[in-house]
């Protein structure tokens, strides 16, 4: 399929964001290269909606113990239309994937009970480059670490990466998440780097919506 005319356009309106995107991407002590954060990226009532309608899509249940799902395809309508059009996220991608289309076609939705985090991995290869994350209901830290040998041969399809001895985990950047933030991987940060979140750093229940696009078979 052809990237829209609307998404060229905004592609072609955005010299200036794409410039501090660049410059944020260009990595620091701070930031893995290639991770961004978008603050606020959608509103308290936007936010509300989403999580009302992944409530009623029953995607999710926490009684049941359905703490997540993953539906590859049409994205679905009750995403934020900033997500799934990627017109307000074109500015902040690497050209190639911001071009694309469809940009996305896999979405996960994790609910989070109190104290449960996500072990630290890098995503599977047979997603494209460029995942993104949506952070709703309550605040957590990520943290991203250079992957060992044996967590980038998991990403591969290779078995589960045994978890670092006390004491030998890489040292980790750390990054605060706040409802309605959303987090871009590309490059390094996505190939190179695990993210994760220790059960500590998300003391209450909290959803994220992460977006990716399977490479073609
Ligand atoms: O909860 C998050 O933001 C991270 C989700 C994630 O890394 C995953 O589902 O692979």
């Amino acid at each position: 399929m052809e990237p829209s005319a609307a998404l060229l356009a905004a592609l072609a309106d955005s010299d200036d964001e794409a410039a501090e995107t660049n410059a944020e991407a260009a990595g620091s002590a701070s930031h893995p290269l290639g991770f961004k954060v978008i603050r606020e990226f959608i509103g308290a009532a936007e936010a509300d909606r989403v999580v009302a309608s992944i409530a009623a899509s029953g995607l999710l249940d926490a009684g049941a113990g359905r703490n997540q799902a993953m539906r590859f395809g049409q994205l679905p309508a009750w995403l934020p239309g900033a997500l799934s059009s990627g017109l307000q996220l074109a500015a902040h991608l690497p050209l190639t994937q911001a071009a694309r289309a469809p940009l996305f076609d896999a979405i996960i939705l994790n609910s989070y009970a109190p104290r449960t985090g996500i072990t630290d991995h890098v995503d599977l290869l047979r997603f494209e480059d460029v995942v993104v994350g949506l952070s709703l209901v309550s605040a957590c830290t990520m943290r991203f670490a250079r992957a060992s040998a044996a967590q980038l041969r998991q990403a591969a399809g290779g078995d589960v990466a045994p978890a670092a001895a006390p004491g030998e985990a890489p040292p980790a950047v750390r990054v605060r998440l706040n409802p309605g933030d959303l987090y871009i991987l590309s490059g390094e940060a996505r190939y190179e780097w695990t993210h994760g979140i220790a059960p500590e750093d998300s003391t209450e229940q909290r959803i994220s919506i992460t977006l990716r696009k399977l490479c073609p078979e």
